[in-house]
């Protein structure tokens, strides 16, 4: 459905391994920060670290708090699959994103993800203009839309990150940095955001 984005998440896929694999060979109690290598410069600005990098300088003082460590609840649920009437297309307003809180302030970002549904979900994270609709996105003949600009997506089944997507009963996480802004949380399998698996997170 997504042959594009699959290529970001093979990347993805590599980064954390190699990650992985840093963090085992140092084995010293040293904080591993993470910074976006030359393998991840093919994403363009994707990954590149917000604006919001100013406002968060480690010179906080003792006391004071980062921006945010906040947490985020979706809840991907549908009305039971393509049994109850027409054939097997979905039915506008069968399925449905619900974030709770739907506002937090901006900085670290943590999306837990269930998946209440009886089919296969996700969460991708786009940005959202100022003059943009949630809802509203054109959709291609595949019927998924643009995924340009996702600040991350949570679609394993028991993990996190990207995957395969999310199995009916089970949870995945992403945690991602957002910058104050409006932002659309969207399940983009193929016909789900048509029928209605989106949803608007406002950052301050
Ligand atoms: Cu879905």
């Amino acid at each position: 459905m997504r042959r594009r984005p699959l290529k970001a998440r093979v990347q993805v896929a590599a980064v954390t391994a190699l990650v992985a694999l840093t963090a085992v060979a140092a084995s010293a109690a040293v904080v591993v920060s993470f910074s976006p290598g030359p393998t991840s410069t093919g994403s363009g600005s994707k990954d590149g670290a917000g604006p919001s990098r100013s406002g968060s300088l480690p010179a906080s003082a003792p006391g004071t708090q980062h921006p945010s460590d906040s947490v985020v609840n979706i809840s991907l649920t549908d009305s039971g699959g393509p049994m109850g009437e027409g054939n097997g297309m979905m039915h506008p307003g069968a399925m449905a994103l619900s974030a709770e809180p739907a506002t937090v302030r901006h900085g670290t970002v943590t999306f837990r993800v269930s998946n209440a549904g009886t089919v296969t979900h996700e969460l991708v994270i786009l940005p959202l203009a100022a003059s943009q609709a949630v809802g509203a996105r054109p959709f291609g003949a595949d019927a998924t839309i643009d995924e340009t600009g996702s600040l991350g997506e949570a679609s394993k089944s028991g993990g996190e990150g990207p995957g395969e997507g999310i199995l009916p009963g089970a949870s995945s996480r992403v945690t991602v940095t957002l910058a104050p802004g409006q932002y659309e949380l969207v399940c983009n399998l193929m016909g789900h955001y048509v029928s209605g698996m989106y949803s608007k997170l406002t950052v301050n």
